[in-house]
């Protein structure tokens, strides 16, 4: 039986049976659990240049970078961060972190100076992992900035810019040197920043259980629900430090033994060529990419034949697109996936990706991972939900976050006493088992998969001695899926027009949080309790308003 109803409550469990995990052991075992199988199978393809390293060079590598972290003074629990493209030694120190009890914080390299700061300050990161270009936004002197080279080092990955080191110190030491750790499987391993239901980004806290669960969810038993060959080459150009290409594009592969082509930036012709000249196998997109597969006519002039399966997600993917994909791929089998960095990230995925695969429907998010418990609840009372109603998704199981990083009262939110993890995402499971995803009820913005929290600008608005009050939600849009607009209450007699407005926000944000539109109201709508009614907002967008 796939439900267990009980008086209330409907979980839904997956289709594939439950498996034995390993989740006992540290992330980077794990990983390089079956290198054994495949030691001199490629497994980092470096996209830009054709440099291949195998399985036994990478975990070389990685236990080099180990050492060389702790030779650098990193010890268990600290943490390491990462601001990079795409490229071996972000894997290199991810799984290095692992092996000395570390944690890695990934950021954007676009943020700029503050973002990146408030990440660093809030994760109290002794180490940045970076390239030379984005060093000078390092040296910032903000008023309560860190000193680069004082208060903490850098290490840029081609030449060191002043007061930085050269990767090497990493990646050329004695691999013998790894300090014996003990590594509990609730340590904390990864520590991406996610603004979950509402607020500010907060350092999501992943252990290696809960990675290594998440993992084993799709690519081990079987039956995977994620079926990846050791010759499958499987393209990562979406960004390592989302916790969609960091798991199911690199972990997931390392385990499987599958080779990762990484990309550092999505350009469409390169994009093309590299597929075709390494046989791209597995393709994980966000749908932006899936619009550029689907309708760019370049496509046209390249062999895209050696792909057999897409996954899309982070954001929701029309099925007129979905469509035109599988109208230009027709050989590939195309279906979602559906994550939240708190979960682990994965919850659903389809199961048309399994050995055996079972169909998932046109426009579903797939079914939930196996080992794990999904239930979807009326947002209003709580109680759970049966079949084909739609109300906010939950999730349980060993792969969820321990919590936000120092922040109980946001955990406590969104992780409920009985381990129940509220999504914010309003969703229904059919008679199928297939999740379809149909609205959002939190704050959060997706810019093309890319997270834009409202109460970020919205802190950065009310900051303008011009701006009395100010609310940021999503406007609909065809790229993009999601923009940024702002609703915006002048301080009293003082004159803003919306181009001040967007340039100030501008100049302190990365490109995807731009605002794309400035309303300037009376008054910001709010509940008895002071909440924003960003319902109310987003309808007003729904009908024509005067600025
Ligand atoms: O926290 P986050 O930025 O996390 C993600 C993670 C996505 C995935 C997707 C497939 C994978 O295999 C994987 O490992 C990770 O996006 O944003 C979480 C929110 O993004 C929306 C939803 O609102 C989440 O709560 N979202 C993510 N995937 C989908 C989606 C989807 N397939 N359809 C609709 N919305």
């Amino acid at each position: 039986p796939q439900t267990q109803s009980s008086e209330e409550t409907h979980v839904f469990i997956s289709k594939l049976p439950q498996i034995p995990i390993s989740n006992h052991l540290p992330l980077h075992t794990y990983c390089f659990g079956n290198l054994a199988q495949y030691p001199e199978r490629p497994c980092l393809i470096v996209g830009s240049t054709g440099k291949t390293y195998s399985f036994s060079e990478t975990h070389l590598l990685c236990r080099k970078t180990a050492a060389g972290l702790s030779k650098l003074g990193l010890k268990k629990g600290d943490v390491i961060m990462v601001l990079l493209q795409n490229c071996p030694e972000f894997v290199f120190t991810f799984m290095g972190a692992s092996m000395i009890g570390a944690v890695t914080t990934t950021a954007n390299p676009f943020y700029t100076s503050s973002e990146v700061f408030k990440q660093f300050g809030a994760s109290k990161a002794k180490l940045i992992i970076t390239q030379s270009q984005y060093v000078d936004k390092l040296r910032d002197p903000g008023q309560n900035n860190p000193k680069l080279g004082e208060d903490f080092n850098v290490i840029t990955i081609d030449d060191p810019p002043e007061n930085c080191l050269h990767f090497s110190v990493l990646s050329e030491a004695n691999e013998n040197d790894i300090p014996s750790v003990s590594i509990d499987p609730n340590d904390p391993v990864a520590l991406p920043f996610s603004s979950g239901t509402t607020g500010l980004p907060k350092g999501v806290i992943l252990t290696h259980k809960s990675l290594i669960t998440s993992v084993a969810q799709q690519v081990d038993g079987e039956n995977p629900n994620l079926y990846l060959k050791s010759d499958d080459v499987v393209l990562c150009v979406l960004p390592l430090f989302h916790i969609y290409s960091l798991n199911s594009v690199l972990l997931c592969s390392l385990r499987a033994g599958a080779s990762v082509l990484l990309m550092q930036k999505f350009e469409i012709g390169s994009f093309l060529e590299l597929i075709q000249r390494h046989r791209v196998s597995v393709a994980a997109v966000v749908p932006p990419l899936v619009l550029a597969l689907a309708k760019n006519p370049m496509v046209d002039k390249f062999d895209l034949s050696s792909i057999r399966m897409v996954l899309s997600g982070a954001a929701p993917l029309g099925k007129e697109l979905e469509a035109a994909l599988r109208n230009r791929v027709p050989q590939a089998i195309f279906g979602q996936g559906y994550g939240m960095t708190e979960a682990g990230p994965v919850l659903s995925m389809s199961t048309a990706f399994a050995k055996q695969p079972i169909l998932t429907k046109s426009g579903s998010c797939g079914n939930v991972v196996r080992n794990a418990e999904l239930k979807v609840v009326d947002p209003e009372s709580g109680s759970s939900l049966p079949r084909n109603q739609p109300g906010e998704i939950c999730i349980r199981g060993p792969q969820i976050m321990k919590g936000y990083l120092n922040d109980d009262e946001a955990t406590a939110n969104t992780i409920d006493v009985d381990g129940w993890l509220h999504t914010g995402d309003i969703g229904y499971v059919d008679d199928d088992d297939d999740i379809f995803i149909v609205d959002r009820v939190k704050e959060l913005i997706k810019f093309k998969g890319f997270q834009v929290p409202p109460a970020e600008l919205e802190a950065l608005l009310v900051s303008h001695p011009n701006i009395a009050d100010a609310a940021v939600v999503p406007q609909k849009d065809e790229a993009a899926g999601e923009v940024p607009v702002a609703f915006v209450v002048r301080s009293n007699g003082f004159e803003l027009t919306e181009e001040a407005v967007k340039e100030f926000i501008a100049k302190q944000v990365v490109f995807y949080k731009k605002l794309h539109k400035v309303y300037f109201i009376h008054a910001i709508p709010k509940s008895p309790a002071g909440k924003i009614l960003r319902k109310d907002l987003r309808a007003k967008l729904a009908t024509p308003i005067s600025s």
